[in-house]
């Protein structure tokens, strides 16, 4: 005991742990770069409504992930209901239930019906041989998320959206800068929605794009985006206001030009966090396929808490009390969320491995805000806090 007691001392002395580390803390590009281009578009006295800025954004961002439309807007969440409306969806579309509840929520808001669906324990995401059970002569859709910035099961979701002649959408919120067999995301199925919301990987504070291949959703969702408006004074659709402003697209292409940089010392701390967990027992950590290209943003842990001495939550707490601020994305899944718990209250019968993983997944700070030293002090006190239990876990907070 006498030296953990001693390593214990040394926590406190840790400059890890002086200041909070979020989860989620932006990647910031060149601060000079960023004030000129908010004092050039000042200047211009042009703020929004497709800006020169966001113009500049959208092609840039088209040639980066290869894809023939890219449409800038306010956020992601309002980028995928305007996709849904613009792609005609109705009745219902299959989701996974274990993704933010944005993804459900762009359904349910225009009232189109989320049908949850299990996911793979192994990569988390949407199970394509789940998916079928679930079609209905209501469905109309399916919308596969790529979380942690991974494909999920494109292939397999393809063949059958073309089964069953319904669409294929893909929530690529967590996917910028990520490629599927050499291929960025952003070209799949018949539209693909980014979030750049201020703790992605890549950010203008707030902010999304949709992008697609095909001409004509493109054009919906470029006048749905603008209330609909073609030229002055004529509407010709129903919209809303989605648009992106000149200031989020300025940071955006400043961002774009730090992507390398982001994407090194999001794998720098990827491969420390991967050296300091191997020695956690009971920890596994989600790890990226090295011949895709990835943004490493997610750094996410399952917790088998028959092995580890304290439970997932006790660990979270502990964490946080050494200023570690950890998540427990995405508990406790969209199903045991309202309004959709009261909607469908017998959906967790159907999500075993959904409401399996939702109890096990941690998620811990990475992002150009976070070091090296850092990330093993936090696999320092994962390691104390794994295999001794509440014995030292009582010790080393006041949790
Ligand atoms: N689909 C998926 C799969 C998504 O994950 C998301 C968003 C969406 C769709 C919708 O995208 P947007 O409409 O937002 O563009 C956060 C984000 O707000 C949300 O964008 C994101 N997913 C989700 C995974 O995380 P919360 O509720 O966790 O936010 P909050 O305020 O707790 O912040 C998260 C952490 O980030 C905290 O530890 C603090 C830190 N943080 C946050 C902000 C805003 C900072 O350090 N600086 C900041 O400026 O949802």
């Amino acid at each position: 005991m006498k030296q953990e007691v001693d390593e214990l001392a040394i926590f406190g002395d840790l400059p890890a742990f002086a200041e909070k580390l979020h989860v989620g803390r932006p990647n910031i590009g060149n601060r000079e770069r960023l004030l000129a281009r908010i004092n050039d578009l000042l200047d211009r006295r042009w703020l929004t409504n497709d800006g020169p800025y966001v113009q500049q954004l959208e092609r840039n961002l088209a040639d980066f992930l290869g894809v023939k439309h890219c449409i800038a807007m306010c956020n992601a969440t309002v980028a995928l209901e305007i996709t849904i409306r613009a792609a005609d969806l109705s009745g219902e579309v299959i989701i996974p239930s274990f993704t933010f509840i944005a993804t459900a929520h762009a359904l349910q808001w225009q009232k189109i019906t989320p049908v949850f669906c299990d996911i793979d324990p192994r990569n988390h995401m949407i199970d394509p041989s789940r998916v079928e059970e679930l079609i209905t002569p209501r469905t109309s859709g399916i919308i596969g998320v790529h979380l942690w910035g991974q494909p999920c099961d494109i292939e397999a979701l393809a063949a059958i959206a073309n089964r069953h002649k319904v669409r294929l959408m893909f929530d690529a919120a967590h996917g910028l800068a990520c490629s599927h067999k050499g291929r960025m995301l952003g070209s799949f199925g018949d539209a693909e929605v980014f979030s750049f919301h201020a703790t992605k990987f890549f950010n203008t504070f707030e902010g999304g794009a949709v992008t697609t291949n095909d001409d004509e959703l493109a054009a919906r969702i470029r006048l749905m985006k603008n209330f609909g408006f073609s030229g002055y004074d004529n509407v010709i659709y129903i919209g809303i206001n989605g648009k992106m402003s000149e200031l989020s697209a300025v940071m955006g292409l400043t961002s774009l030009e730090s992507l390398d940089d982001f994407v090194s010392v999001n794998r720098r701390n990827y491969q420390q966090y991967q050296t300091e967990m191997a020695s956690v027992p009971g920890v596994k950590m989600l790890s990226f396929d090295e011949r895709e290209q990835s943004n490493y943003q997610y750094i996410v842990l399952e917790i088998d808490e028959s092995i580890t001495r304290v439970s997932r939550d006790r660990l979270l707490k502990i964490l946080w009390a050494e200023n570690v601020i950890a998540r427990r994305y995405f508990y406790p899944g969209c199903h045991r969320m309202e309004p959709y718990r009261s909607y469908f209250p017998q959906a967790r019968l159907l999500l075993p491995e959904t409401e399996k993983l939702v109890k096990r997944v941690l998620v811990l700070p990475t992002g150009t805000a976070v070091g090296v030293e850092q990330i093993a002090a936090i696999g320092q006190v994962m390691r104390l806090v794994v295999s001794h239990g509440e014995e030292v876990s009582g010790r080393l907070s006041a949790v």
